[in-house]
């Protein structure tokens, strides 16, 4: 017992300046509440951080930004490891579970223009604006409510991003508000986007934090960081992902609310030039959040999600 508390947990992180903002916003949180403990942080970089130039959708999602993370878990070097959410796969590695989720942040996407646009909108961008993503999904919603912009590839780490945009590449770039904000950059968020142009992606705004199945005394210690709304709104939506998920990035988003007990769900699948577009909406007790999820999917395939999937996979495949 003496041993155990004396111990101390360590915490995996990727290296990203965004990942170590929210690791250590972690570390901070617990430490208040478990004063007698010591929390240690050991970054490393992941697949994701080292490949820069190749579009997201074709390497595969399988755990791009999350697979060292897991190895340290397994290896026993760490105890548990904080993502952001939405870099967490829907199937996790045996021996290993989502132990918690914190409170989300707006999980809106965010138009981030270029001082030129000072006094533009998404609405009001003249046509042919460059807009910079590489999410699919971004993609997919804008071209398919603004099919009158030029869409580029934009990669790496938050700044390189804002640097882009900055130096004229870009006349518009998309990005999660959340992320911006958390790195106190949230005065660069022009325009929150609304859920009907853009639905988010699933966990979006949120942390994740991953531990091992087995390991009750970092489950106890993780659940003082739970967020039970957010946690019911994610569990929906990433019970709604791994209904759909055909093994690559695909333009899938979604929107939830809670009110009172009653959550409702919002998706939408596209292909990725936003002309085949399924969209649908499921309400339930939040108790059963994964049954609203995975409703939302069926619904969605009956619609002609899984054409749309089939499309996609076979794309990226090429
Ligand atoms: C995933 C996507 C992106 C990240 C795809 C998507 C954006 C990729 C890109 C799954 N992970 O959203 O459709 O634009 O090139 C990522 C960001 C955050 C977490 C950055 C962002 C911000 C924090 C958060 C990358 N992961 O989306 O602008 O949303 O919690």
């Amino acid at each position: 017992m003496v041993a155990s508390l004396s111990r101390p947990i360590r915490i995996g992180s990727r290296k990203s300046q965004l990942a170590l903002v929210q690791t250590h916003w972690v570390q901070a949180q617990l430490q208040k509440h478990f004063v007698d403990r010591t929390f240690e942080v050991h970054a490393m970089s992941t697949q994701g951080d080292k490949i820069l130039d190749m579009a997201l959708a074709k390497i595969g999602d399988k755990g791009l930004f999350t697979k060292e993370l897991e190895l340290g878990m397994l290896n026993g070097e760490t105890d548990f490891a904080v993502h952001s959410l939405k870099d967490l796969p829907t199937r996790l590695p045996e021996g290993l579970i989502l132990g918690c989720v914190t409170e989300r942040e707006d999980p809106a996407d965010a138009l981030v223009v270029h001082a030129k646009h000072q006094d533009k909108q998404l609405e009001t961008l003249p046509e042919g604006s460059v807009i910079g993503t590489s999410s699919l999904r971004r993609l997919a919603q804008l071209r398919h409510h603004y099919p009158h912009f030029s869409f580029k590839d934009i990669r790496g780490n938050l700044n390189t991003r804002l640097q882009k945009l900055d130096s004229g590449e870009y006349d518009a770039i998309i990005l999660a508000a959340a992320g911006l904000r958390r790195l106190g950059m949230g005065d660069r968020v022009h325009q929150v986007i609304s859920p009907e142009v853009s639905l988010h992606a699933v966990g979006q705004g949120a942390l994740g934090i991953e531990c091992r199945a087995e390991d009750p005394e970092i489950l106890t210690l993780l659940k003082v960081l739970e967020h039970q709304p957010t946690a019911q709104r994610c569990y929906a939506e990433r019970a709604f992902l791994r209904e759909l998920e055909g093994g690559c990035q695909v333009p899938i988003g979604v929107n939830t609310t809670l009110d009172g007990d009653s959550l409702t769900l919002v998706g939408m699948v596209s292909s990725v030039d936003g002309q085949k577009f399924v969209k649908g909406t499921q309400t339930g007790l939040a108790t059963d959040a994964e049954a609203i999820g995975i409703q939302l999917a069926q619904q969605l395939r009956s619609q002609g999600a899984t054409e749309i999937l089939e499309e996609i996979f076979l794309e990226v495949q090429r």
